[in-house]
């Protein structure tokens, strides 16, 4: 059983975010999708997510690539929860290409950057509908 862990808020989800699940999925039998916490989004990222954590989690959580979804709190939990939920594969897209090289050294992890889908993000699909990213 190889589990893969992901991280990301995931926020109108688009299929950049369905097509990083199933490039994360497809490298092994359980993926784990570690998911920005609204606080998170706020005090860390610089975001304010038109959806809530609880939002998010229920859309994520209808896609068939997903297994389980733990929130992400913190820049600094990824070694915890790689060693905890003893996931093998670590995907992230490769605009974090080298972001997360460290896990491999800390944890054993294999870390793989994918290609990110060009031309869609929350952001521009935020900008088209009007929303301010408040
Ligand atoms: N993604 C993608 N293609 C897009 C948009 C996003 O492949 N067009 C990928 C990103 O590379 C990331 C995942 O989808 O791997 C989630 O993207 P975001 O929700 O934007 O998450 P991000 O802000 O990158 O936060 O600790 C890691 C962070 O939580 C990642």
């Amino acid at each position: 059983m190889k589990r893969v862990i992901t991280y990301g808020t995931f926020d109108l989800l688009h299929y950049g975010h369905i097509n990083l699940l199933k490039q994360a999925k497809a490298f092994g039998d359980f993926l784990i999708v570690g998911l920005s916490t609204d606080a998170f989004n706020e005090q860390e990222k610089g975001k304010h997510s038109f959806f809530s954590y609880e939002m998010r989690k229920d859309l994520l959580s209808s896609i068939r690539y997903v297994d389980l979804i733990i929130p992400e709190e913190n820049w600094e939990q990824k070694a915890d929860d790689i060693r905890r939920y003893e996931a093998d594969i670590f995907v992230m897209g490769d605009d974090w290409e080298g972001k997360f090289d460290y896990l491999e050294q800390e944890t054993g992890v294999k870390v793989i950057y994918v290609p990110r889908t060009p031309e869609i993000s929350s952001t521009q699909i935020r900008e088209m509908l009007g929303t301010k990213d408040s």
